[in-house]
């Protein structure tokens, strides 16, 4: 039974990549950060089933001796400060989590483990403000945000220490991808939470930003997939992982609502709250090299994304009877 360690397990993708290789035989063994409540609530149905160890990315010992310990086959790096408005007003929490935090984690697999395999959770964000469209693997990175910046670290130092050191080491450059159970501050999930509470009566409408930044956006049960895929290889690489399809946050609302026979021009207000002090505007994959070389294609749409959202969201609030 092979054994993967994954640092963020508490979070959106940890979770579903927690189900993905429970699926496979694997030993899960998930790092969670010492806290005085327990944030388990995406990984509830996972507990009797998986190892949580306590370790953070701010601690090199604590990393070390977590990868000595349970000798892990494979590494997932998923754990990030991940919300790029937040990397405005914490920007240097931001990089010690989101930059270093991949260093550290590649030095205690360097030291404890230097036969596993390490994904690192790269983004789209890295592309910012793009110099081509669609994005691939070649594409030059103009980060926008803080998050972007330490992004671009932690892509290059995966990069360098496959390259300096040998280690299988692969760095996943993922486009948006959402669910259920995104964080209810992303816009996608920010969006449908409030559709089910519009249609509820629990409110009347809900405050935005930017209407018309354009995202790729697929569905995170697909995304883990890939990760995964991308430790199967004979070599370490690079991929581009989106669906090469972009809509704007105003077709995301359009969507959105009309899933509940609403039109979202009647509840969405712009709010300068939201807007951001520098915006990516259009990201779109060109995902071909996955498709290619490791047979990855997503499986479901914009549209059916955006109703699973909206109809799971409904169920969590409609009053229990
Ligand atoms: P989430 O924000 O849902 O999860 C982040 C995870 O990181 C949580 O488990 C959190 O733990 C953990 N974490 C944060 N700081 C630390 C720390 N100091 N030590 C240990 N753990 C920590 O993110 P997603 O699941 O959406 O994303 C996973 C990764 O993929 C992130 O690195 C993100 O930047 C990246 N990414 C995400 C994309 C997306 O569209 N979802 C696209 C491209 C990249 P806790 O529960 O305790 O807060
Ligand atoms: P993003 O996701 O920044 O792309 O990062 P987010 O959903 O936060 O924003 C997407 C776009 O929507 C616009 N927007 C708003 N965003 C939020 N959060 N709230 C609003 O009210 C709002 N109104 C408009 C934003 O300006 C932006 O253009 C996500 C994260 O998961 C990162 O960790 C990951 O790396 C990237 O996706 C790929």
């Amino acid at each position: 039974m092979p054994t993967a360690l994954v640092t963020g397990i508490t979070g959106q993708d940890g979770s579903y990549l927690a189900e993905l290789l429970l699926s496979k035989g694997y030993r899960v063994v998930g790092i969670v950060r010492r806290s005085s409540t327990t944030p388990y609530e995406r990984i509830a149905h996972l507990v009797d089933r998986i190892e949580l160890v306590s370790a953070d990315l701010l601690d090199q010992t604590s990393l070390t001796d977590v990868v000595g310990d349970c000798a892990p086959d494979e590494i997932y790096n998923l754990a990030a400060q991940s919300f790029v408005q937040t990397s405005w007003s914490q920007p240097v929490l931001t990089g010690e989590f989101t930059a270093l935090g991949v260093t550290r984690v590649l030095e205690a697999m360097k030291k404890a483990a230097p036969k596993a395999r390490f994904y690192q959770a790269s983004s789209s964000e890295m592309f910012g403000k793009v110099v081509e469209s669609p994005q691939r693997e070649t594409t030059p990175f103009y980060p926008r945000s803080p998050y972007g910046v330490a992004k671009v670290y932690g892509h290059w130092i995966t990069v360098n220490y496959r390259e300096s050191f040998g280690l299988y080491a692969v760095s996943g450059i993922l486009f948006n991808h959402e669910s259920p159970r995104r964080g209810l501050e992303f816009v996608t999930r920010k969006v449908t939470d409030a559709v089910a509470r519009i249609k509820l009566g629990m409110a009347k409408e809900v405050r935005l930003g930017n209407l018309d930044s354009r995202r790729d956006w697929g569905f995170a049960g697909d995304y883990v997939d890939a990760m995964w895929r991308m430790l199967q290889q004979d070599a370490a690489d690079d991929y581009v992982i989106g669906t090469g399809h972009t809509c704007s946050v105003r077709d995301l609302c359009q969507a959105a609502f009309a899933c509940v026979g609403l039109d979202y021009r009647d509840h969405v207000a712009q709010d300068p709250r939201f807007f951001r002090p520098a915006e990516v505007d259009l990201l779109v994959a060109d995902p071909s090299k996955a498709a290619r070389q490791l047979g990855w294609t997503p499986k479901v749409s914009f549209e059916e994304l955006v109703r699973m959202m909206v109809e799971a969201d409904l169920e969590r609030l409609r009053p229990r009877a």
